[in-house]
């Protein structure tokens, strides 16, 4: 077991390390994954994607005040290797060892048994909403894929929310794939992010063209600038979300932990519904 991972017994020591301390973590958790899974069999690629988010997630939040659930739980590995399983983690799915998903029985820290997908936005309003009755502190944060998120309850978990003003965070892990590459409309909108060449080819051009107009060049940049940014306000997943009442931020790199841990410090201080998109590799 790895230097770092071997001092690791709960999320709270997540929180004393250095950011570079976070990055070897990272790749010992990865390497304890692919060692155990490639004996055991289980879900190697999803987990292997969430390992920089989980780690940025303790780092911010406090469980069990704060409350955690990951939709399908099969990219749960590195939460149970966090979470005091580690030394258990070889008895991944075997008869009598600890289970591929998260498990109420198994940990406090499991805070919703899954298997099913596209169930976490629902969870997690109905946690709200319990803690809202018995005055309960903390915060309750949804991790749901792109591929859970074409499942018809994920859209009636954020409609409620919406609805009932509960605040909520939801992650959307964003890996462009589902089981399969994922099919369908709101995939291809998720991806739409106006960075495609021909659209960047045709922005150098025009911007060349417009700087070279004597005398109000540089001016008449800046304003289209501006405009091209209103556009892709509007044009982007973003619009989606908003729609139903959570203020979206991203899309950014879910690999980098120190930009993880920037933007969920940041989105826990504000006091309204919030979509974090991250982008992530599976595998
Ligand atoms: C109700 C239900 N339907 C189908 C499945 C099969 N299934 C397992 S994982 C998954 C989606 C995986 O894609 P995503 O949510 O993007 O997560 P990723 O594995 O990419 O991290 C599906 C549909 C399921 N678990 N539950």
């Amino acid at each position: 077991m790895g230097k770092i991972l071997s001092k690791i017994n709960g999320p709270r020591d997540i929180q004393k390390l250095s950011m570079d301390e976070l990055d070897i973590l990272a790749e010992e958790i990865r390497e304890l994954i692919i060692n155990t899974v490639s004996k055991t069999g289980g879900h190697l690629a999803p987990s292997l994607g969430t390992v920089e988010l989980t780690l940025a997630l303790f780092r911010v939040f406090s469980p069990p005040t704060d409350k955690i659930i990951w939709d399908v739980g099969h990219q749960s590995y590195p939460h149970k290797i966090i979470t005091g399983r580690k030394k258990r983690f070889g008895t991944l799915r075997q008869l009598g060892g600890i289970s591929g998903f998260p498990k109420i029985k198994e940990s406090p820290l499991d805070t919703f048994g899954t298997g099913h997908s596209s169930t976490s936005i629902s969870a997690a309003l109905g946690i709200s909403s319990g803690k809202s009755l018995k005055n309960d502190d903390g915060m309750v944060i949804a991790v749901i894929g792109d591929g859970s998120m074409t499942g018809g309850e994920a859209f009636e978990g954020l409609n409620q929310t919406g609805h009932l003003n509960k605040n909520i965070i939801v992650i959307l892990n964003d890996n462009e794939m589902s089981i399969n590459p994922n099919v369908g409309a709101l995939s291809s909108f998720f991806s739409r992010k106006l960075s495609s060449k021909p659209v960047v080819n045709l922005k150098r051009e025009i911007e060349a063209i417009l700087r070279s107009v004597p005398g109000i060049g540089d001016n008449i940049v800046k304003v289209v600038k501006k405009a091209e940014d209103a556009i892709k306000g509007f044009m982007t997943p973003g619009m989606l979300f908003e729609s139903m009442n959570f203020q979206y931020y991203g899309p950014i790199d879910g690999h980098r932990i120190d930009r993880l841990v920037e933007t969920l410090s940041n989105v826990k201080e504000i006091d309204a519904r919030i979509l974090v998109h991250i982008m992530t590799k599976k595998g």
